[in-house]
């Protein structure tokens, strides 16, 4: 693997001597009153000047805004009324000279601005490229960088605070930290390799616990990232059962708004119905599905069997049954059809209207264990429980305490470096000579060097980057 360079402090390399642009605001009409056109680039501040009029005594100074118009340098005409802010090198998200436009919000004032920098020199800027230049240049490691990326992408406040624990180097500092210790140990064992008889006698035992600490730390490292994925991706939770259970009122329940149609007709849904919503942090896909039932109606079909992928998609299952009726066969017949794996919650509905009918009340876990929660999706009653039941069913609890969260990428970086450790305990309980320790434990290290970007190609980098949005 050929690792790339990085430019080191303050000594900017000049990695890439285009000058590239994008539009660094959401693109969508009318949905905001600002839009950010950013360039960076060694000709960035030239551009800048040419397509910008700042009127009076204005100078372009770095970190100083200016006021006034870009104009087409063809024919002098206006094009819209802006700030622009110049941020040169290195003191800049890039560490290049960076200009921002800020144009008024919408879409068609940012897409001039953009064409115009594109045909004063520019060149477009590729998804996440601003990123990969702060990285190649120095300005943050690998890890900050994805952070970034999770913050655009984070659907919750706790996922934003994972997120902002990750700009803020948390994740760096404890990957690195374990890294050091690693290096020290390496450095140790290859002193032995080839000067054993001009340095005292190394404590193989002291070697041997340093490398078991650092492998029960990444374990737990990589238990914990799935909590983490839980926060950043959320869970899809599909509502499955018998038709006129009240899925749909459910639906509308959690959502707090009238999403689903609801009638007293059993088969009223007929199709998939998403809703997203964040429950104690946690955002989740709650999915509506048709009442599972035989009929000969061909578009329920359809929708039934639409139902019955979203059970076996799902990463919780919610069935819901009616307590007036009371656990039936066709219930029990649906239950079969959960997937085992999938975490489940049978949830009995209408505890309102259960005086009156005098239904059982079952007990609170089923003969194996699942939980079983009453609510009533008409009055609310039972919905915190209802809650509390889902996050814990799916693992949910322990989100609160959580400081740092590895990534897919990430996670499967740190059970190499977790694995290859492991191989290295053992050839130390076997008692092999120092040598053959360092061999795995070379790879830990390269594994956590690919984690920071310590140790990284450039084909991975672009994989990592490309998957940021364009303009960051
Ligand atoms: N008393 C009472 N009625 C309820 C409750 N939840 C739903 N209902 C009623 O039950 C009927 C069916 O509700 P839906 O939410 O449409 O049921 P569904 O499971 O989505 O039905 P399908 O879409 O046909 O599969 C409606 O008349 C609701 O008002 C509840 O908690 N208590
Ligand atoms: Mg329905």
């Amino acid at each position: 693997m050929q690792p790339v360079t990085r430019g080191q402090g303050t000594d900017v390399t000049n990695l890439n001597g285009e000058t590239i642009a994008a539009i660094a605001t959401a693109v969508a009409a009318g949905a905001g009153s600002v839009a950010i056109v950013r360039l960076s680039g060694p000709e960035a501040e030239t551009i800048g000047r040419r397509l910008f009029v700042a009127p009076g005594a204005q100078c372009w100074e770095s970190h100083r805004v200016l006021y006034g118009h870009v104009v087409d340098p063809a024919d002098g005409r206006r094009v819209d009324e802006a700030l622009l802010l110049l941020m040169r090198a290195p003191r800049s998200f890039t560490r290049e000279d960076v200009v921002e436009f800020h144009c008024h919000g919408g879409l068609m004032a940012v897409r001039r601005v953009l064409e115009l920098a594109l045909a004063a020199g520019a060149r477009l800027a590729a998804a996440g490229e601003f990123s990969q230049r702060a990285f190649l240049n120095g300005r943050l490691d690998l890890t900050r960088a994805e952070a970034i990326a999770e913050m655009i992408a984070a659907r919750s406040r706790r996922a934003a605070e994972l997120a902002m624990a990750g700009i803020d180097g948390g994740l760096q500092r404890r990957i690195a930290g374990l890294r050091d210790r690693l290096l020290d140990q390496l450095a140790e064992l290859e002193a032995r390799v080839d000067f054993e008889e001009d340095l005292p006698p190394l404590d193989g035992e002291a070697v041997r616990a340093a490398l078991a600490a650092a492998h029960m730390e990444l374990e737990r490292l990589v238990a914990e990232s799935r909590q983490g994925e839980l926060l950043r991706e959320g869970l899809r939770v599909a509502i499955v059962g018998r038709p006129n259970v009240g899925k749909s009122s459910l639906l509308n329940l959690l959502s707090r708004r009238e999403r689903a149609i609801v009638t007293d007709l059993p088969g009223t849904t007929r199709d998939l119905l998403e809703s997203e919503l964040v429950l104690d942090g946690l955002p989740l896909t709650l999915l509506d599905t048709a009442g599972i039932r035989p009929t000969e109606d061909r578009v329920e079909r359809l929708g039934i069997e639409r139902s019955r992928q979203a059970l076996a998609a799902a990463d919780v299952v919610l069935l819901l049954f009616d307590l007036v009726v009371g656990w039936t066969e066709a219930d029990q017949e649906l239950r079969a059809l959960v997937p085992n794996g999938i975490p489940l919650l049978l949830v009995g509905n209408k505890i309102d209207a259960l005086d009156h009918a005098g239904g059982a009340i079952p007990a609170a876990t089923d003969g194996a264990g699942v939980p079983v929660v009453r609510i009533s999706a008409l009055t609310g009653e039972g919905r915190d429980r209802l809650v509390e039941a889902l996050l814990a069913c799916c693992g949910a609890g322990e989100l609160q305490g959580l400081q740092v969260a590895l990534n897919g990428r990430q996670r499967e970086l740190a059970a190499s470096a977790a694995a290859s450790l492991e191989r290295s305990l053992e050839t130390a309980e076997r008692g092999m000579p120092w040598d053959f320790w360092t061999i795995d434990l070379r790879g830990a290290i390269q594994s956590l060097g690919a984690i920071t970007g310590e140790e990284v190609s450039e084909a991975v980098l672009d994989r990592i980057f490309s998957r940021f949005c364009i303009g960051k």
